[in-house]
């Protein structure tokens, strides 16, 4: 049996990794609707390599008839479009920030929480993580499984498609002007990206934190276990597609390198390229298109009791939003729908 599925914000960076994802992975559909904003009506996106769909308005949009709607429009629009479609009858896969703290609705990364999916039936939607939270989990869950993480210190170095197209547009424009001499031009970042670092990622709270740093937290305390402690420095790096983490762990229980590559080598979704030699390590260019998160540099950290530091990689349009997103709609089939 084959689903409809609608596939909203299709014209985005997410949205059209959703539709390749979903033609990848074979995702069993009677029919495929592209939707997007007015002013994107008309426009045409691929879905697979030969077929080409026609955006629909959104706004117009019944959705009545479709099994699967798989959101990422920006969490203004998902706060008025989600409700609705799910209301119609469609379970909607949402991958904004609008929905994943709600304690009706689950949050859920499959290799992690697949269990958490049967709460959909609350409110019919589920949400999908933020990039940068979904592969630090996927990396973390074998590990705490293994000897109870107690505490997380991480630093992200996170590629300009996470905040779009346009984004993409400005490291493009300003490497280019540096190279021709020309003047900078910034619009969507606060600061020069290109050959450059900006640590700030969304925007910032009352503690001083960011919102991506507070949402690494918040939602892995929900995703995982609500006993971590998480605290992140989140930086926008000059790389077009891969979202790269140091990440640091304090375990309540003894854990060495050797049981730690073991159970990160067989986990669900990592593979482990870990050779102690230049170049024996993922670069976020590596993992662009592919479907894992990367683990390298594992090694202890002899300053605390029980510690161990890693380096994840992982394409955050596609196990980071996008393939995500298709992973648990491929539960729902399996399981729900
Ligand atoms: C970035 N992580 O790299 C963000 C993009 O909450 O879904 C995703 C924001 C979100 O800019």
């Amino acid at each position: 049996m084959g689903y409809k599925v609608a596939v909203v914000g299709a014209t985005g960076n997410v949205g059209r990794e959703m539709l390749q994802t979903l033609a990848d992975r074979e995702f069993p559909v009677d029919e495929v609707v592209a939707l997007a904003s007015e002013r994107s009506v008309g426009k045409d996106v691929s879905f697979g390599e030969d077929e080409i769909l026609k955006c629909q308005d959104l706004a117009k949009f019944d959705f009545k008839g479709c099994d699967i709607g798989l959101f990422s429009p920006g969490a203004k629009v998902s706060a008025i479009h989600a409700p609705r479609a799910a209301k119609a009858g469609c379970v909607v896969i949402d991958n904004t920030s609008h929905f994943r703290m709600d304690p009706e609705i689950p949050l859920v990364v499959p290799e992690v929480n697949p269990d958490a999916i049967a709460g959909y039936t609350r409110r019919n939607i589920i949400a999908n993580p933020n990039c940068s939270t979904i592969q630090m989990v996927v990396a973390l869950k074998p590990l705490h499984d293994l000897a109870r993480i107690k505490r997380v210190v991480v630093a992200t170095y996170q590629s300009v498609s996470g905040a779009g197209k346009e984004a993409m547009d400005e490291l493009y424009n300003q490497t280019r002007a540096i190279y021709m001499a020309a003047p900078i031009e910034k619009h969507k970042f606060p600061k020069q990206i290109a050959f450059n670092l900006i640590p700030q990622i969304d925007v910032f709270m009352e503690d001083g934190s960011t919102k991506e740093e507070w949402k690494m937290k918040v939602e892995t305390k929900k995703i995982l276990d609500p006993e971590i402690e998480v605290v992140a420095t989140c930086v926008r790096a000059p790389v077009f597609v891969g979202h790269s983490e140091a990440v640091n762990l304090e375990f309540e229980n003894p854990i060495s390198v050797e049981e730690a590559f073991e159970a990160l080598s067989g986990a669900p979704g990592i593979i482990v390229e870990d050779r102690r030699e230049p170049g024996g390590y993922i670069t976020p260019v590596e993992c662009v298109g592919d479907d894992a998160t990367f683990v390298s540099r594992l090694r202890a950290d002899p300053t605390v009791p029980n510690g161990l530091s890693l380096w994840v990689v992982s394409d955050n349009l596609r196990k980071g939003a996008a393939l995500n997103a298709v992973q648990i709609a491929e539960h729902l089939a399996e399981n729900y729908l």
